[in-house]
């Protein structure tokens, strides 16, 4: 009976998995409503997870971040290491969101080139808009617009227990073309060539845009 119900339930998973149509990651910019709106709400529901059914919330990810970022940063591990952790971190958000198909967007940030705060990536009603943080008093730098906003699920962080922060600098992001000439210019992997000109630049210039936690290795 045991060995027919574990069955049972492995080909119900495989079902739902065929229902799949494709595990393409996508820009966030060529995603539609629906897609955004349900890849919010994941993330919403990964903050507010209790950790049970051996799921990890969203600030175990963020802790295992900060615990690991000596060999995860500055080594050749950043690339495998990074690849792992956002595919557990996906395999969370299908397992506690309302998509069991979601995959992670990303930001193709190199197309925002010149209007760095106009992306799609920071809109009032998503993450929060550039212009979305409080200037003045004890909430100062705290997010108050989108998902992240600091009277929501982000009140508090696994860094300071504070509310999420952000502090804009005024980065110009560089074109698709500049881009990719930095990282192919180099012809060997590592250690001071490939996999750095892709960790350092394109990888560190979003996470520094947006300053406050992001710019840390709670981001
Ligand atoms: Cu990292």
């Amino acid at each position: 009976m045991v060995v027919r119900t574990v069955l049972f339930a492995s080909l119900l998973l495989a079902a739902c998995r065929a229902q799949c149509t494709t595990h393409e990651r996508r820009a966030w910019r060529d995603t539609s409503c629906a897609d955004r709106k349900a890849y919010l709400d994941a993330v919403v529901a990964l903050k507010q997870h209790d950790g049970s059914g051996g799921i990890p919330n969203y600030d175990t990810f963020v802790t295992v971040h900060y615990q690991n970022r000596l060999i995860a940063h500055g080594y050749d591990a950043f690339l495998p290491w990074h690849r792992w952790y956002l595919f557990k971190f996906e395999k969370a958000l299908q397992a506690v969101g309302p998509d069991p198909c979601i995959t992670v967007p990303y930001w193709d940030w190199e197309r925002d080139e010149g209007m760095e705060t106009a992306t799609t990536v920071l809109e009032t009603d998503s993450f929060g808009s550039s212009s979305g943080t409080v200037l003045r008093g004890k909430d100062r730098g705290c997010v108050d617009e989108g998902i992240a906003n600091y009277t929501g699920p982000f009140s508090t962080t696994v860094r300071d227990n504070s509310c999420l922060k952000r502090e804009f600098y005024n980065y110009q992001f560089a074109g698709v073309f500049n881009v990719m000439d930095r990282i192919l210019s180099n012809t060997v992997f590592g250690p001071n060539a490939f996999r750095l000109s892709l960790e350092g630049y394109p990888h560190a210039i979003p996470h520094n845009f947006i300053g406050g936690h992001m710019a840390t290795h709670h981001s």
